[in-house]
Order: C-alpha cells, then sequence, then structure tokens
C-alpha cells in the first residue's frame, strides 16, 4: 500500500524565526523510517530558512503556489523552476483561498500544474465545492468539472479534496460526506484518466485535527491529509503524522 502523505499548509503565518521553530520541531518529530509522507508548506519567504531546518531529515517542503510560466516578465510571481532550485518539492495549486482571492480559474490551476511537473515538482492540485453548491446538490457535478479543469491528460500528482465550507472553520466534513465524497472522487478520476486515475493519491483537507484524524484517514480512498490551522503547532502535527499509516 502507498504510504498517506501529510502535507502541513503554513499559509501566510509567522516570521523566519517561528518558521525555523516550526520546522525544526517537525523535522525533529517525523523519523525516516517508512510510514506516511511529511510535508511542509511555509510561505515563499519562509522556505529557504525552511529548507535549511529540513536538510538530512525526513520531511519534504512544499510550497503553496507557482506561476504557470517558467520564467519572464512576471513581476511578483514565483515560477516552478525557482522553487525546485532552493530544494521545493511538491507545489499546492488551486486552493480554494487562491481561487476565491486571486480569481485562480480551472485552466490556469492546469497549466500551473503543468509547470510544476516539468519543473519535477509534485503538484498538489485542490478542489472543494462551496456550502451554497452543496446546498444546491451540486457538489459532484463542481468536483467533477473541477477535476476536468484542472488536472492535464498526463496528471500524476495528488488530489486535495477540501470542502470550502471545512476550511479554517473548526469543523471538518463528516465522515460520511468525506467516505461519499471520495468514493465519486475516484471514480472520477478512473473514468477520466483510467488506469492512472485508479492509483492517484486523494488527500481529504479542511479543518483536520488530531481529534478526527484518525477516523478520516482510515476512509477508503483517502490516502493522506492537507493541514492548515493544526500544522501551525508542532504536536497537533505530529499527532496527525502518527495517526496516519
Ligand atoms: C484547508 C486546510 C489546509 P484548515 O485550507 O489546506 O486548512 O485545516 O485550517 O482548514
Amino acid at each position: 500500500m502507498t504510504s498517506q502523505v501529510i502535507i502541513g499548509n503554513w499559509k501566510m503565518n509567522g516570521l523566519v524565526a517561528d518558521a525555523r521553530t516550526l520546522a525544526r520541531a517537525v523535522a525533529d518529530g517525523v523519523s525516516s523510517d517508512t510510514g506516511p509522507r511529511v510535508v511542509v508548506c511555509p510561505s515563499f519567504v519562509h522556505l529557504s530558512t525552511v529548507a535549511a531546518e529540513l536538510s538530512g531529515s525526513a520531511v519534504a517542503l512544499g510550497a503553496q503556489d507557482c506561476h504557470h510560466e517558467g520564467r519572464g516578465a512576471f513581476t511578483g510571481d514565483i515560477s516552478a523552476p525557482m522553487l525546485a532550485d532552493i530544494g521545493v518539492r511538491y507545489v499546492i495549486l488551486g486552493h480554494s483561498e487562491r481561487r476565491a482571492g486571486h480569481q485562480e480559474l480551472d485552466e490556469m490551476v492546469r497549466q500551473k500544474a503543468v509547470a510544476a511537473a516539468s519543473a519535477g515538482l509534485v503538484p498538489v492540485v485542490c478542489v472543494g465545492e462551496t456550502q451554497d453548491q452543496r446546498a444546491a446538490g451540486q457538489a459532484r457535478d463542481v468536483i467533477g468539472y473541477q477535476i476536468e479543469g484542472s488536472l492535464p491528460q498526463d496528471f500524476a500528482g495528488i488530489v486535495a479534496y477540501e470542502p470550502v465550507w471545512a476550511i479554517g472553520t473548526g469543523q471538518s466534513a463528516s465522515i460520511d460526506d468525506i467516505a461519499d465524497m471520495m468514493a465519486f472522487i475516484r471514480a472520477e478520476l478512473a473514468r477520466q484518466f483510467g488506469e492512472g486515475g485508479k492509483t492517484m493519491q486523494i488527500l481529504y483537507g479542511g479543518s483536520v485535527t488530531p481529534r478526527d484524524a484518525s477516523a478520516i484517514l482510515r476512509v477508503a480512498e483517502v490516502g493522506g491529509a492537507l493541514v492548515g490551522g493544526a500544522s501551525l503547532k508542532p504536536e497537533s502535527f505530529l499527532d496527525i503524522v502518527r495517526a496516519s499509516a
């Protein structure tokens, strides 16, 4: 069985000293023997600091976004080759906070996933429905379209299902909801990608805490977790890592 993946998304939090302390605590708490793959995704300005702290550890470095072009006149943007160059191995793409706050559309996310893979990064593409879409019975349609639009045809990365209504609210989706959507996403991946879609890793994200991590990580098709708030507390994050397989 493929190891589960636990990814800490630090979002826009902390200063250099905080990132260093958090990275050190996670690096010290994760053993290098087989088990879950552990990734932390600090802000861009903390990547090099965190890379130094993670050096020689079993924890991999991730970023929270990248540009779809490799280089050029894109003021303020960061390319996938730049990230790979400083030791980044994973990149979160299409997070709902970027879809909502930066008007990122499926096609843009797809182009970023292509750029990330070309640079040797593992794209972690997020999909998720809003509360209104769920209430209107559109959750499956929305996720199906996001998968179709955001993942390139040769996609070999990770999909993260993050219902928008569960993000940062302290209220993760119910186990039944997660199981239902995971089964749907697996079927959709298999339908759209054939054999590759049957083994693509799918993470759950949205208010994962140590309290509910074990139950969530045991749901069929859940290949790990994308953790926001709880990843900022080393003990909470490491408890979630220990709950994974
Ligand atoms: C969802 C998640 C991490 P949180 O955004 O991507 O954050 O665990 O705080 O809901």
